[in-house]
């Protein structure tokens, strides 16, 4: 125990005199005046770095006062942004509500009715067909015959609407306007008493070859003085069929009408169709519609213009048509 305590005595005495020899070596003055530096250097170093983190504060507020400023620029453009859109909605909200009152739905104009085909082909239709005029008759519109321009009064072309008719029913008119038809003795009586019309008569044989009469007078009287016609000045290549033998100033018949110049019944007689009769006449377009029976058909029966066929021809297609 006591060698123990001997040996830790000469360990620290050793220490000791090994500082204290470690001492001896450098002056004293000489390191108080080493640290005295070091010190200086140390407290400037200090010094710069805080000037830096005193100017890095300084930056850091600077933008941090930006973002606080931007973000509140942000938040009102956001707000105007909402605003217009909900204006927009608004005002396009009422714009469909005042479309919707003020107008209907848009339809394709309708052009204006006119008078007369003649009418309709001058405002610049061309199209054959059926045309509603401002009477509100509805006709068919010869737009390519001779210049167009036609009112059809009259069609045969296949047989499909008989013509054996009561006064009646020749007063108000029958068939189908995109066929055959007879327009009506009161709806030619209006047209015909308003203004000068011509009559052209359109004639097509079962060798399809063609033939027209052209009347340049053409009108017919009331029912009271039984739907008279007034027809004159014949031109063209089917014959005269309507004035040599004239009808001019013959009143209208009927199967259930006599109202010609004969003892007998003309109508009933021929053809059974309604038209103008002296005794009776040489031509009967509204004749039976025989079909195509050549020079055999029954005589005087059919659809006959005497002085183009003959007595026994019934027509495969006829018309009559007026044009101021
Ligand atoms: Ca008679």
């Amino acid at each position: 125990m006591a060698t123990v305590l001997l040996f830790a005595v000469f360990l620290l005495s050793a220490r000791f005199t090994a500082r204290a020899q470690d001492s001896t070596t450098v002056s004293p003055t000489t390191s108080t005046a080493a640290f005295g530096q070091q010190l200086a250097e140390t407290e400037e170093n200090m010094g710069r770095l805080q000037n830096q983190v005193d100017r890095l504060s300084s930056m850091v507020e600077t933008l941090l006062s930006s973002v606080d400023s931007l973000s509140a620029e942000l938040s009102e453009e956001k707000n105007r942004r909402a605003q217009l859109e909900q204006n927009l909605t608004q005002e396009l909200q009422e714009t469909q509500l005042q479309s919707q009152r003020c107008c209907p739905a848009s339809t394709t104009p309708t052009p204006p009715a006119e008078a007369d085909c003649a009418a309709y082909k001058a405002s610049g239709q061309t199209t054959s067909g059926v045309y509603t005029l401002s009477s509100g008759v509805e006709v068919y519109c010869d737009m390519d015959t001779a210049e167009g321009g036609w009112t059809v009064i009259q069609r045969r072309l296949d047989g499909s609407v008989p013509f054996n008719r009561t006064w009646e029913e020749y007063k108000q008119g029958f068939g189908d306007k995109d066929g055959e038809y007879w327009l009506g003795n009161e709806d030619i009586h209006n047209m015909t008493s308003q203004r000068n019309y011509m009559l052209r008569v359109d004639l097509v044989d079962w060798e399809s070859q063609t033939a027209f009469a052209e009347y340049s007078t053409f009108r017919v009287s009331n029912e009271s003085d039984g739907y008279r016609l007034h027809i004159s000045g014949y031109s063209g290549d089917a014959g005269d069929a309507m004035t040599r033998h004239s009808l001019n100033g013959r009143m209208f018949s009927t199967m259930d009408r006599d109202n010609d110049d004969w003892s007998d019944h003309c109508s009933q007689e021929y053809g059974q169709g309604g038209w103008w009769f002296q005794r009776c006449s040489q031509s009967l377009l509204n004749g039976r519609y025989l079909g195509n029976c050549r020079d055999s058909c029954s005589h005087v029966q059919g659809v006959v213009w005497y002085h183009w066929r003959g007595w026994r021809y019934s027509l495969k297609s006829v018309s009559m048509k007026i044009r101021p």
